[in-house]
C-alpha cells in the first residue's frame, strides 16, 4: 500500500488537481479506436460509425474495450466531437476509411442565422445516456471522461463540410464577415457548454475541449476566434457540486501556452512539439499538464518506447502535475501489444519520478 492515497480509481483526479498521487496516471487520445480489432468488430456488427455513437450500449462496449486489456487510470466516453453539427441539421456521416463529411456545410450567412443549440437531452440524449451507462460499467474502477470540440474546431468542419489542410472557406469567411464567424461561434459556445454540463450531469468526472484546429491560426486571429471562447467556456460552465475539472487541449498553439494557463482551465493537454519542462516553466504552476510523447514513438522497438516515455517523465521533473498521454490520438495501425509497453512503463518509471530531481 502506497503512503499516498491514490491508486487506478483516482489518480488521473488527483493528478488534474495537482495533488501527490503514487505514480503517473495515463490515458491515450482515441484509445478506444481502430488499433484494437475487437473495435473494428464492434463497428462493423454497429453497420456505421454514428450507430456506434448512437448507440448508448455499444459506445459502452468500445469505451470499455481498452480498459478491460490495458491498466490505463481513466476512460473517455466513445462519441465524436461532430455530434454536435450533427444535431444542428448538417447530415454527418463517415465513409469506412475516410474521414467525416457533412451533406450540408455551412456556406452562407443565412444559415448560420438559422441555428440552433441543440437540446442535450433531447436530440442529443443518446450521449448523456452513454455517459450514464459507462459510469454503472466502470463502478468506481477509473474516473470517466467527457468531451465536446471546441467552438473553433466545430467550425471549422461546419464551414469546410469535412477535413481540409487550407481551411479557404472559415478563414475567407473569418476575414470577409468576422461577424458571421462571431455569431457562429456564439451559438456554438453556448452549445457546448449546456452539452458539456449534461455530460457532467449525468457523470463525467472530468471534461476535455478538443481545439484541434487552434494552431491553423495567426495570434492575433487565434486570440480572437479560439482563445475568447475557451475562456468563456472554462469560465462559465456549470462544474457540479466535484467541482468537475476541464482540460484544454489546443493543438499546435504552444505559443499561447501562457495565455492558456490563465483562463480558468484545470490542465493543458500539450502536443509533443514543446517539452513538458519548458510547458511547466511557461505555465507557472496554474495548470496541471497532460501529454506529449510523440504518438510515432508507439512504432519503435518495446526498448526505445521506454526510453522515449522516460525522457517525458524527466522533462516534465519532479512533483504533481503530470497526466501522461501521447501529443495526439494514437494511430490505427499501432500493434495493441505497445499499449502495454507504454502502459507499464510510465507506471513503474512514474513511480521513481521522486529520484529525477
Ligand atoms: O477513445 C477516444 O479517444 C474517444 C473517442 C473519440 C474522440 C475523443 C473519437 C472517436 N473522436 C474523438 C474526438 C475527435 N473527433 C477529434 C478531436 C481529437 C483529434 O484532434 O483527433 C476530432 C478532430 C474528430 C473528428 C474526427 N472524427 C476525425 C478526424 C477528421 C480529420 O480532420 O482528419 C475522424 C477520423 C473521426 C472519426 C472517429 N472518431 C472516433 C474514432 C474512433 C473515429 C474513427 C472512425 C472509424 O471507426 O472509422
Amino acid at each position: 500500500m502506497s503512503p499516498i492515497d491514490s491508486g487506478r480509481h483516482n489518480r488521473f483526479l488527483r493528478a488534474l488537481r495537482q495533488q501527490p498521487v503514487d505514480t503517473t496516471p495515463i490515458w491515450v487520445m482515441r484509445q478506444a479506436g481502430r488499433y484494437l480489432p475487437e473495435y473494428r468488430a464492434t463497428r462493423q456488427r454497429a453497420g456505421s460509425f454514428m450507430n456506434l455513437c448512437r448507440s448508448p450500449e455499444l459506445a459502452c462496449e468500445v469505451t470499455m474495450q481498452p480498459l478491460d486489456r490495458f491498466e490505463l487510470d481513466a476512460a473517455i466516453l466513445f462519441s465524436d466531437i461532430l455530434t454536435i453539427p450533427d444535431a444542428m441539421g448538417l447530415g454527418l456521416s463517415f465513409a469506412e476509411g475516410e474521414g467525416p463529411r457533412f451533406a450540408y456545410p455551412l456556406r452562407t450567412l443565412d444559415a448560420i442565422s438559422r441555428l440552433g443549440v441543440p437540446d442535450p437531452e433531447g436530440e442529443l440524449k443518446y450521449v448523456p445516456d452513454a455517459v450514464r451507462l459507462i459510469r454503472r460499467e466502470l463502478d468506481g474502477s477509473v474516473p470517466l471522461i467527457g468531451f465536446s470540440g471546441s467552438p473553433w474546431t466545430l467550425a471549422c468542419y461546419m464551414v469546410e463540410g469535412g477535413p481540409t489542410e487550407k481551411f479557404a472557406h472559415i478563414k475567407k469567411l473569418m476575414w470577409d464577415h468576422p461577424q458571421a464567424l462571431h455569431q457562429l461561434l456564439e451559438v456554438l459556445t453556448q452549445s457546448v457548454q449546456v452539452y458539456l454540463e449534461a455530460q457532467i450531469a449525468a457523470g463525467a468526472q472530468a471534461v476535455m475541449i478538443f481545439d484541434s484546429w487552434g494552431g491553423v491560426l495567426a495570434p492575433g486571429d487565434y486570440r480572437e476566434f479560439s482563445l475568447a471562447n475557451l475562456a468563456k467556456l472554462a469560465q462559465s460552465i456549470n462544474r457540479g457540486p466535484d467541482n468537475v475539472p476541464i482540460i484544454v487541449f489546443s493543438r499546435g498553439a504552444n505559443g499561447h501556452l501562457e495565455a492558456l494557463s490563465q483562463i480558468g482551465a484545470d490542465a493543458l493537454g500539450v502536443d509533443w512539439t514543446v517539452g513538458l519542462g519548458e510547458a511547466r516553466k511557461r505555465t507557472g504552476g496554474r495548470v496541471a499538464l497532460q501529454g506529449n510523447l510523440d504518438p510515432a514513438a508507439m512504432y519503435a522497438a518495446p526498448e526505445s518506447l521506454r526510453q522515449q516515455v522516460d525522457m517525458v517523465l524527466r522533462d516534465y521533473g519532479t512533483g504533481p502535475g503530470h497526466i501522461f498521454n501521447l501529443g495526439h490520438g494514437i494511430t490505427p495501425d499501432v500493434n495493441p501489444e505497445q499499449m502495454r509497453v507504454l502502459v507499464d512503463a510510465v507506471h513503474e518509471l512514474g513511480r521513481r519520478r521522486d529520484l529525477f530531481a
